[in-house]
């Protein structure tokens, strides 16, 4: 957990120089007592990172965090009982330099319900301050600690069951500024990784409990960044500028996954991986293991959306480990055509396009027994735009020879019912479409849940000269409990 510092390092048989470390002093990151008045250290709230310290000599600095159990929004529509450090998930970010003697206060909200502690990966000393820190609801307490290691470090809850306090959101970042500082950037974010296990699958609404089976069996329901799927989509999307130099301090709470972190259309200039002392220049994707971070610096040269991904791809798609970076600015067309492609990664993600609340709308309305046409359409409409419109075109045209049309489809309004069938199975062979026939596949798209499966059904229904109707949730259902293989258009 925290840095251990006495071991030798042997390298093909020969040992090399014993010491704390192999070339570190005893005294290293000590720069003595702390000078001057003691500091409050300004804590801030994800995606955002407190100012440099700008301090020259070690100061005493007190960090106040406290500990707020929370229900708050997983999804869209989604509710979670998190545990949060400083009310947020991941938890406020905490910047000091190196040689400061940090005075750590943990105060737990007196309507908790668990106590809890924290283990800083910063703290040199067993347990990184968690056996000192170990708080009851209504409860606060102090030690203190000397950063002796530069670096970007995770901090986390390890009362038992440490996996349960974890997998709740119990997580942060400290960043210990090396002597000089970090090298200065226009901007700088904080985005950290968690895997989620909630009763419930990926989508279900309503409130969800914790899932200890599924996190033994290290089995996420979602992956996210920043504790909230779109947490950093669309109007919340990170924002920069072209020309402008950005860092990210990005964080792996876990519990369990190892983050693959990739900016999709960057090069990483700068990567101090693990968060440590060196970086790499020139990277694709950084490896980011559970209870580590790291920094990456890049430049912004070309205007657009640039999504930040785990590229172990599945998570980033289908359980939400995707934010977008908005870049503004003017066009370089020698460095990038310019040709617009968001769309391809983006879906319903991108900015501009319909607000994700009209889900949210429709799961509430659905809870409640009285979901109305209208608002299945709005939904829908969302749903609609990102999962089904890659190939069937956001007008529901298709694309001739390719892709049937769903706007005024004779083969939909044969039989309207059939639409919950197909999104769940799939469609393949041969299918005529207003005079015109298509031998092709529709993937199935069983990872949608009934009510969305109601949603989507009910907006393509309802538009472009569709017949009307509505398709409901037990349409959904019994579409999926029908147990048999790919749908075929004809028979054969
Ligand atoms: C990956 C591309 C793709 C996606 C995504 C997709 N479809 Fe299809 N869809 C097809 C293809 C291809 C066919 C024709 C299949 C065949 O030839 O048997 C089809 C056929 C259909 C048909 C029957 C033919 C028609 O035009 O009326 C319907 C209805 C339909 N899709 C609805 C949907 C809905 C709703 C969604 C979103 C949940 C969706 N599709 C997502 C490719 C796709
Ligand atoms: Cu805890």
């Amino acid at each position: 957990m925290a840095a251990i510092s006495a071991f030798t390092l042997s390298s093909q048989g020969r040992t090399m120089a014993p010491g704390p470390t192999a070339d570190k002093p005893a005294n290293y990151g000590d720069f003595g007592p702390p000078q001057g008045a003691p500091v409050k250290a300004v804590l801030t709230s994800p995606p955002f990172v407190p100012p440099a310290t700008n301090r020259k000599a070690p100061a005493k600095v007190i960090v106040e965090l406290d500990v707020v159990e929370k229900e708050m929004e997983i999804s869209e529509g989604v509710t979670y009982t998190f545990w949060t450090f400083g009310g947020t998930v991941p938890g406020s970010f905490i910047r000091v330099r190196q040689g400061d003697t940090v005075e750590f206060h943990l105060r737990n909200m007196p309507d908790s319900k668990m106590p809890h502690n924290i283990d800083l990966h910063g703290v040199t000393g067993p347990g990184g301050g968690a056996a000192s820190s170990f708080t009851a609801p209504g409860h606060q307490s102090q030690f203190t600690f000397k950063a002796l290691n530069a670096g970007l470090y995770v901090y986390h809850c390890a009362t038992a069951p440490v996996g349960m306090h974890v997998a709740n959101g119990m997580y942060g970042l400290i960043l210990i500024e090396p002597p000089e500082g970090m090298p200065k950037v226009d901007r700088e974010y904080y985005v950290m990784q968690g895997d989620f296990y909630t009763a419930g699958k990926y989508h279900d609404k309503g409130h969800q409990a914790f899932d200890m089976e599924k996190a033994i069996a290290e089995h996420p329901t979602y992956v996210l960044f920043n504790g909230r799927e779109g947490a950093l989509t669309n109007d919340k999307a990170l924002q920069a500028k072209v020309g402008e130099t950005v860092r990210l301090y990005v964080g792996n709470g876990g519990p369990n996954l190892v983050s693959s972190f990739h900016v999709i259309g960057e090069i990483f200039d700068k990567v101090w991986y693990e968060g440590g002392k060196h970086y790499q220049e020139n990277v694709q994707t950084t490896l980011i293991p559970a209870g580590g971070a790291a920094m990456m610096d890049f430049r912004l040269q070309v205007p657009g959306s640039y999504v930040l991904v785990d590229h172990s791809i599945f998570r980033a798609f289908n359980k939400g480990a995707l934010a977008i970076l908005k870049t503004d600015g003017a066009d370089d067309k020698a460095i990038y055509s310019g040709k617009e492609v968001d769309e391809v990664y983006l879906g319903d993600k991108a900015t501009g396009v319909p607000s994700t609340a009209a889900i949210g709308t429709a799961a509430t309305a659905a809870a409640r027994g009285n979901v109305t046409r209208e608002e299945r359409i709005a939904a829908g409409k969302v749903l609609f735009n990102g999962t089904c419109s890659t190939c069937h075109q956001p007008d529901g045209k298709g694309l001739p020879g390719v892709f049937p049309p769903l706007a005024g489809s004779d083969y939909i309004s044969a039989d309207v019912k059939r639409l919950a069938d197909i999104m769940i199975h799939g469609l393949q062979g041969k299918v005529t479409v207003n005079g015109k026939e298509y031998d092709s596949l529709m993937p199935p798209m069983s990872q949608l849940t009934d009510d969305e499966i109601a949603n989507i059904g009910t907006y393509v229904l309802n538009s472009w000269g569709n017949p009307g109707g509505e398709i409901t949730r037990e349409d959904a259902r019994m579409a999926r409990a029908a147990v048999k293989p790919a749908n075929t258009g004809s028979a054969h």
